[in-house]
C-alpha cells in the first residue's frame, strides 16, 4: 500500500522573520537578523525581512490559503520581540497577532505547530551578551512562560528550538548568519546554552499540565558519508557527523556529548567548562517528539587546512537551486539510524522541500515540477520507514509560501505557494495543487 493512514499529520512551514515583515510595527523591536541583515554584504543585494511577505498584514488571507491546501497543521514560529521588545516589557499587541492567528486556524481545523525559536533573538538581548551570557536561558524561559500562559490551552505541538546547529556554528562559527561572529569556542557556548534552555523550557510547560500538550525539538540533520575508503576520509566524516548531528542528538538522548568530539573541540579551543554540573541531566529532559528538517546528505574529505580536518565535497546526484543534492535514500539511513541508536519516539519531518528557479508562465501558473518531484520521492521513502516500523507520525513542507532565505535573501524559492515581492500576490504554484490533492487521498503514485 502506498497509503498514509488517516491520521498522519501533513503540514507546512515557515518562520517569523522569514515571512512576517513589520519590523518595525506592532511594538516589535529589532532582532538579531534585522541587525544582521542591515550589514553591508551580509545578505544577497542587501535584502532585509522588513517587509518580508508582509504576512503581519495579510495573515487572514495566509490562512485561507492554508485552508483551501487542506493542510492538517501549519508550522510556525514566534517572533519574541514582539512579545518581548524590552527584556521585562511584554507587548500586548504582538500577543494578540499570535492569538488571532491560532484562532483563525483552529477555526479552519488546521491545528498550530509552534516553534518558539527560529533564530530571530531579540537584539536588546545580544546586547546583553545573547545566546553566549547563561542568564540568556532566563530570558527565554520568561518568555516561553509567557506563551504557555496564553496560548497552552489551544496548541497541542511545541518546538522548542529550530535547528540549534544553525543557530550556533552558522550565527557564531562561520559567521553567516546573525549574529555573524567567528569564534569556535562562542559557537560551542551559544549550542549549550541553546539545548540547555530547550530542557528548562521542556521542565517548564510540564508544570502548567495541559491536557493535550506535545514538546520537542527540531534538529537538522544531514547523513555523512566518506568520499572514499581512505582512513583519513573516514576519520573525516566522522568528525563532520560529530559536529553537524551528534553533538546535538548525543546530550539529547545519551545525556553526554560524543567524546571524539570532546577531544576534538577541547583541543582547539581549550576546557569547555561552560558544561556545568546536572546541565546534560536538564538537556536529555523527557521529551515527546523529535523533529528532523531533511534536506540533503554530506559527503566529506579529509582537509588539512580546515580547522576541524574536514570539507565537503560536491556529490554527483540532481542538486536544487541551492546546490543541495536531492537525495531521499540518505533520508531513509537518517531515520533508521535515528531508530536504531537515539530513539522509539515519534518523529516528524518538520521541513523538507526545495528552492527551484521558478518561473510564472504567461497565464500566471508556476508548473514547478520538479518540486513536486522532490516531494514525492522523500513521501516515498518515509512510508517505506513507516512499514518496517518506523515511528513517523508527520510530514511538513518548508515553505508555506516564497520567503526571506537568510543570506540568500528572496534569491531562492522553497514555496509551495509563489510570492510576487512587488505585489504581494500570492499564487499556488502546482506543486500546492498537488499537495492539496495528495493530502485528500493519501495515497502516492510514484
Ligand atoms: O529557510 C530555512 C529554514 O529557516 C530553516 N531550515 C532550512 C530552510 C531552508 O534553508
Amino acid at each position: 500500500m502506498n497509503k498514509f493512514k488517516d491520521d498522519f499529520i501533513f503540514g507546512t512551514a515557515t518562520a517569523a522573520y522569514q515571512i512576517e515583515g513589520a519590523a518595525n510595527e506592532g511594538g516589535r523591536t529589532p532582532s538579531i537578523w534585522d541587525v544582521f541583515s542591515k550589514k553591508e554584504e551580509n545578505v544577497f543585494m542587501g535584502h532585509t525581512g522588513d517587509i518580508a511577505c508582509d504576512h503581519y498584514h495579510r495573515m487572514k488571507e495566509d490562512v485561507k490559503i492554508l485552508e483551501n491546501i487542506g493542510v492538517d497543521s501549519y508550522r510556525f514560529s514566534i517572533s519574541w520581540s514582539r512579545i518581548f521588545p524590552d527584556k521585562d516589557k511584554v507587548n500586548v499587541e504582538g500577543v494578540n497577532f499570535y492569538k488571532n492567528l491560532i484562532h483563525e486556524l483552529k477555526e479552519r481545523k488546521i491545528n498550530p505547530a509552534i516553534t518558539l525559536y527560529h533564530w530571530d533573538l531579540p537584539q536588546w538581548a545580544q546586547e546583553l551578551g545573547g545566546w553566549e551570557n547563561r542568564e540568556c536561558i532566563y530570558w527565554f524561559k520568561d518568555y516561553c512562560t509567557k506563551i504557555f500562559e496564553e496560548f497552552g490551552h489551544d496548541v497541542s505541538m511545541w518546538i522548542t528550538h529550530n535547528e540549534p546547529f544553525c543557530a550556533s556554528i552558522l550565527g557564531d562559527y562561520l559567521g553567516i548568519h546573525a549574529p555573524g561572529k567567528k569564534d569556535l569556542k562562542k559557537a560551542l557556548i551559544v549550542a549549550h546554552h541553546l539545548l540547555l534552555s530547550h530542557g528548562i523550557v521542556v521542565r517548564e510547560l510540564r508544570k502548567f499540565k495541559f491536557k493535550n500538550s506535545n514538546i520537542g525539538i527540531t534538529l537538522n540533520l544531514s547523513p555523512t558519508y566518506a568520499v572514499s575508503k581512505k582512513s583519513e576520509d573516514v576519520r573525516a566524516a566522522k568528525t563532520s557527523d560529530g559536529y553537524t548531528n551528534r553533538w546535538f542528538l548525543d546530550p539529547l538522548f545519551k545525556g553526554h556529548y560524543p567524546e571524539d568530539m570532546l577531544m576534538v573541540y577541547q583541543k582547539e579551543v581549550g576546557i569547555l567548562d561552560f558544561i556545568v554540573e546536572g546541565d546534560l541531566d536538564i538537556i536529555s529532559t523527557d521529551i515527546d517528539f523529535l523533529g528532523i528538517n531533511y534536506y540533503t546528505r554530506n559527503i566529506v574529505e579529509y582537509d588539512e587546512h580546515s580547522q576541524l580536518n574536514f570539507r565537503g565535497v560536491e556529490g554527483e546526484k540532481e542538486k536544487t537551486a541551492m546546490g543541495w543534492e536531492n537525495s531521499p535514500e540518505s533520508l531513509h539511513d537518517l531515520l533508521t539510524r535515528i531508530k536504531k541508536e537515539y530513539t522509539k519516539l515519534p518523529l516528524y519531518i518538520t521541513e523538507n522541500g526545495a528552492a527551484y528557479n521558478d518561473v510564472v508562465t504567461t497565464d500566471n501558473k508556476i508548473h514547478d515540477i520538479d518540486r513536486i518531484n522532490y516531494i514525492k520521492v522523500h513521501l516515498k521513502v518515509m512510508l517505506d520507514f513507516i512499514k518496517e516500523g518506523g515511528n513517523l507520525k508527520g510530514y511538513y513542507v518548508w515553505s508555506f509560501m516564497d520567503n526571506f532565505e537568510w543570506s540568500f535573501g528572496y534569491s531562492k524559492r522553497f514555496g509551495m505557494v509563489y510570492v510576487n515581492y512587488e505585489s504581494q500576490e500570492r499564487i499556488m504554484k502546482d506543486s500546492a495543487i498537488w499537495y492539496k490533492n495528495f493530502i485528500k487521498t493519501r495515497s502516492l503514485e510514484v
